[in-house]
């Protein structure tokens, strides 16, 4: 596999090599033993082991090969991660929120089974999570780190607040950029920076190192969602896996709204730019992160 992000063709070759290991260990995360109901237990494997992108369980392996540990010792917290975004996505289609029926290329869990399986669903995989992350980390100190880090990312000043502040700007509120990246802060970033971070705890990374990756969070995750809302207005619901043009349909605050397509594009473009800044940090052992930030860019799902 070639080191230098600009030879890499396959778009999906930096996530692509940690993929099989990120899947065999969602997989392995699902057994709940005997005294889960079959019916829950089905909707948590139909929500997670859903083909996403992965983006966030492969940022902390990401993380944690760039600050010099060995990936594989971070595939619990990789796992942790992805089951605090399922549990989100899940809740985030249901009727009271979103109201979507398509997620990933299927049926949202709430359609697939029914509204309370799919609120507990969710709920399990919140706790689930912290399970997995605890159980996963030796060093009790590192453990205690990790925890508080998940909590604070997945809470009401991060995950859960941008969520809230996200629905309450579609009926009112300021329409300025400075409350759309305050909730984007929250809602979106606030789980990539946990990612990286919870990477970054597991390999005992250097202050300096969890300096770079906080600040290549910060703008990695901005990227991100300028993105979503660019892909949101100008893709189809089959490229997408789930309902297009849903922001314009809902009033939703976003930057297209605001800043108009080109300045949004260049937005995103020079947030990029500043993301692979922040990586070039880790030299060679950073060119996951490196290539990351140009995949943020150019995906198109
Ligand atoms: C319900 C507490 C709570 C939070 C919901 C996830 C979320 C917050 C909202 C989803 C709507 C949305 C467009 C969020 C911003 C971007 C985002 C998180 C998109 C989905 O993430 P991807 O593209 O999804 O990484 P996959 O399916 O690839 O994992």
């Amino acid at each position: 596999m070639p080191k230098n992000p600009e030879m890499m063709t396959d778009s999906a070759s930096a996530i692509g090599e940690f993929s099989p290991l990120i899947e065999a260990a969602l997989d392995k995360a699902c057994d709940f033993g005997p005294n889960c109901p079959v019916r829950l237990a089905e909707a948590i494997r139909y929500s997670l082991l859903a083909p996403g992108k992965r983006l966030r369980p492969a940022l902390v392996l990401m993380a944690a090969e760039a600050c010099g540990g060995d990936p594989e010792m971070a595939l619990g917290p990789a796992v942790a991660v992805e089951m605090i975004h399922a549990y989100s996505l899940i809740h985030d289609d249901l009727p009271a929120m979103d109201d979507d029926d398509l997620r990933r290329g299927r049926a949202t869990t709430h359609i697939q089974f029914d509204e309370a399986t799919a609120i507990l669903a969710g709920d399990a995989l919140q706790a689930e999570a912290f399970r997995v992350l605890a159980e996963s980390i030796p060093d009790p100190a590192k453990a205690i780190e990790a925890v508080l880090t998940l909590a604070r990312a997945a809470g009401a000043s991060a995950l859960v607040g941008g969520q809230a502040d996200d629905l309450a700007a579609e009926t009112g509120g300021p329409r300025t950029l400075t409350h759309l990246e305050h909730i984007h802060r929250r809602k979106t970033g606030a789980l990539f920076a946990a990612s990286l971070e919870l990477g970054a705890i597991v390999s005992g990374a250097t202050e300096p190192m969890r300096f770079a990756l906080s600040n290549y969070a910060k703008d990695l995750g901005l990227a991100f969602q300028v993105v979503d809302d660019l892909l949101d207005m100008t893709s189809s619901d089959t490229s997408l896996g789930k309902r297009a043009g849903k922001d314009a349909d809902r009033g939703k605050l976003t930057y297209p709204g605001l800043l108009g397509l080109d300045e949004t594009r260049a937005k995103a473009q020079q947030l990029v730019e500043s993301s692979r800044g922040h990586a070039s940090v880790f030299g060679e052992a950073g060119w996951r992160l490196t290539w990351l930030a140009g995949y943020v860019l150019e995906r198109t799902h």
